[in-house]
């Protein structure tokens, strides 16, 4: 299956990825597996973009490909029934970044995981995560980046979750493909994530929720 759903998102064949998608959901495959098969086409993708073999057109296609598999998995993916909001996280892509496939992926893993979400939605400044946190007594708060001009945001949110005395309340993990841990670093951030079972993981053990 991922073989085949890879070679269909890369090669934009919308029609062939949902209907495999589809058949393999139906055939017990596991979401997260369907997400990382996504995830390597969104690679190969975006390389052909930088190397100038593609261009806006396409990656406008893939990411609408990738937004209607995501919206097959939905159903699929179960909740854990935790018995009770094991905290809560505000999450967005921070100022200056458009991408929200990946931040959305992890919006629904940590919502049927048990966690209220607060999602900012994309492009957020930093003003409005640093309100977000007040007023909704966050524990966690997770940043989505895809460019690397992001990094220079996630770390102005983090200064200014400090400079509102708020940092001590607050765990941050940043995800996003070029996220790493010089990036953790820079920004200032607690830890990073390379998918959405990380950002659950995290949230966790810093909201104590069990495993
Ligand atoms: C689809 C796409 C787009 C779509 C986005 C549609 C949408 N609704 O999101 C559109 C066409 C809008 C787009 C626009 C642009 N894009 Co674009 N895009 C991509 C592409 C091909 C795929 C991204 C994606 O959806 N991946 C799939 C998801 C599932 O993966 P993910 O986001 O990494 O998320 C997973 C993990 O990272 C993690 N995760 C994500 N967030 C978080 C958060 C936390 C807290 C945690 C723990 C984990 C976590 O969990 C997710 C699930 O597993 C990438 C290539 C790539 N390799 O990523 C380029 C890419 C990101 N884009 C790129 C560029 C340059 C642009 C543009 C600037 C192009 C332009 N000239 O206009 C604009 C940016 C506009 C802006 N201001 O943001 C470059 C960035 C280069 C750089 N170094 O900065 C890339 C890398 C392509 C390339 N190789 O050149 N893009």
């Amino acid at each position: 299956m991922s073989s085949a759903l890879k070679e269909a998102v890369i090669e934009l064949r919308e029609d062939d990825a949902l209907r495999i998608t589809r058949e393999a959901l139906q055939g017990g495959a596991d979401p997260l597996d369907i997400v990382a098969a996504c995830r390597e086409a969104m690679d190969v993708i975006g390389q052909r973009f930088a190397d100038g073999e593609a261009f806006i057109p396409e990656l406008i296609m893939a990411g609408e490909i990738m937004s209607g598999i995501t919206a097959e998995l939905k159903p699929y993916l179960k909740a854990e029934g935790s018995g009770g909001k094991l905290g809560t996280v505000v999450m967005c892509t921070v100022q200056g970044d458009i991408h929200d496939i990946g931040k959305d992926i992890v919006v629904t893993m940590l919502d049927i995981a048990g966690f209220e979400v607060v999602d900012l939605g994309v492009d957020v400044p930093v003003a409005k995560v640093v309100d977000s946190v007040r007023e909704s007594g966050a524990q966690v708060v997770g940043l989505s980046g895809l460019l690397t001009v992001a990094f220079d945001s996630m770390k102005a949110t983090v200064a200014a979750l400090d400079e509102a005395g708020l940092r001590g309340q607050v765990k941050v993990m940043l995800g996003g493909a070029p996220v790493t841990d010089a990036v953790v670093e820079y920004a200032g951030a607690d830890a990073w994530g390379k998918d959405a079972v990380d950002a659950v993981e995290l949230a966790r053990q810093w909201t104590g929720g069990a495993s």
